[in-house]
């Protein structure tokens, strides 16, 4: 199947089709579940959803930066074909098969660091959380866990403790999981007194107050997104990750990078990681990794992971057969077709595009990110910095009208986010940045009235 990488409506966004698929869905699915833009989706293939009324949209989300290759890849396509059709599931930790294993092979080689690792296959990145968080307390013998203001690692009930934003993800949810402890996240556009203060001081303001209000000898891990995704991705000011894990190894704190949403070369590289050169002990990983099926890992330093006892980790699913070959498939082409490369180039686009409206509109408070994952804050007024959740949201919607499939995210729900397939072709980058302008211009005059 071959979908033409061109927009193309033929119906208003959501179209009828969708708006009775839609009805169903209210009549069926818990409200608890919502859905951003509700058009139908029938195919995809790289940088283009179909709908079911025919309607070509563009994809700047690829599904929360999981379709990194692109949907429809050939590679995964056929890797997945082939095994479905040879083996469904057994259950790892019944009887075992080699693309688990290779999947391992692969993470202990790509990940951060030289040394010596192992990996866990789970089937969420919640649950790989879970389980760094689980093998962090284990080998440690300590319990306390260090996470960060803005901080997403997921809705279960130990990530949602983890978790910083309440609505949507923990109003009414709790109680939450005890041993959690939240300190401010590095976050120049917002550090009191500017980015160049955050540069000097966040360092030191954090890890005082770990050591006042946890104690070192009481901490198993420092956890942190190395560029933070649902809480409005805020890049840390060079250094302060390295400082960190340096501090983290002098105190016996394991320092753990979540990279479930940052991984498989959405930020230029295969890790967010590696742009600095910061190891991790331990880093979680899912979205990116398997083309769209569900697989997550926890990979990391061999002393750590084989502390735990024998059946200490598993999952019925965790590593089904189907989405092992589709990770092997995914991470082939990543290797194969550079697409760290290919972010790169995207981040470019994005940013020179965005930095353009920042030019026409106040609004835009800052244009930040790194690769493919890149996003502008929107504010009142640049002065005050106040958060403009509102025309984030008439924006969104204006590009969703369009047939641009984009999301918001950031605490204060004033981020816009770009997480587009690395697949995508520079002329619906281009289309999709054209598309924001206008969506832009209608949501500030729209505003005005
Ligand atoms: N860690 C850094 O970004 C998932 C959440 C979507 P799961 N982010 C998308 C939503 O609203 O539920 C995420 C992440 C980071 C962990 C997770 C959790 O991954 O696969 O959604 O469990």
């Amino acid at each position: 199947m071959t979908i033409e990488q061109a927009r193309r409506l033929v119906t208003p966004v959501p179209g009828p089709k969708s708006l009775e698929l839609q009805a169903r869905k209210t009549a069926a699915v818990s409200a608890g579940v919502s859905t951003g833009l509700p058009a139908y989706i029938v195919a995809g293939q790289d940088g283009i959803l179909v709908d079911a009324d025919g309607n070509h949209l563009i994809d700047f989300g690829s599904g929360i930066a999981v379709t990194n290759v692109g949907n429809g890849n050939p590679r995964v396509i056929e890797a997945v074909q082939a095994q479905i059709a040879q083996l469904t599931h057994t259950c790892f930790m019944v009887t075992p098969y080699e693309g688990y294993v290779a999947v391992a092979e692969k993470l202990n080689e790509l990940t951060p660091g030289g040394h010596a690792k192992r990996s866990a296959l789970f089937n969420s990145g919640a649950e790989a959380v879970e389980n760094a968080v689980k093998v962090a307390r284990h080998f440690t013998g300590r319990q306390a866990v260090v996470v960060f203001d803005h901080a997403y690692h997921g809705r279960t009930n130990l990530t949602m403790a983890m978790t910083a934003k309440n609505m949507p993800y923990k109003n009414k949810f709790g109680p939450f999981a005890s041993e959690m402890y939240r300190v401010p996240m590095a976050y120049p556009y917002r550090w009191p007194g500017g980015p160049k203060a955050c540069e000097s001081d966040a360092f030191d303001y954090v890890t005082s107050q770990i050591h006042a209000q946890v104690g070192e000898e009481n901490t198993a891990a420092v956890i942190i997104e190395p560029i933070q995704g649902e809480g409005g991705f805020i890049v840390p000011p060079a250094g302060f990750l390295r400082e960190l894990a340096g501090w983290c190894q002098d105190n016996g704190i394991l320092f753990i990078a979540d990279e479930v949403q940052s991984g498989f070369c959405r930020t230029g590289d295969w890790f967010a990681c590696d742009h600095e050169g910061v190891v991790p002990d331990l880093i979680t990983t899912a979205k990116g990794i398997a083309g769209g099926m569900p697989l997550a890992a926890l990979t990391g330093r061999a002393d750590i992971m084989d502390a735990v006892h024998p059946g200490g980790l598993g999952g019925t699913y965790g590593g089904n057969p189907v989405a092992c070959a589709a990770a092997l498939a995914a991470i082939e082409t990543m290797a194969a077709d550079n697409l760290a490369a290919r972010a790169r180039a995207i981040g470019e686009k994005l940013t020179a595009g965005l930095n353009a409206l920042a030019e026409t509109y106040e609004q835009v408070g800052e244009v930040r990110g790194r690769g493919a994952m890149i996003a502008m804050e929107l504010v009142e007024d640049r002065e005050t910095k106040t958060p403009a959740a509102a025309l984030t949201a008439a924006i969104n919607k204006a590009c969703h009208n369009r047939g641009l499939v984009s999301l918001t995210c950031g605490t204060y729900g004033n981020v816009f986010r770009f997480l587009p397939p690395l697949t995508i072709s520079d002329a619906l980058l281009d289309e999709g940045l054209a598309l924001l302008g206008e969506a832009f211009a209608e949501a500030v005059t729209a505003g005005k009235d």
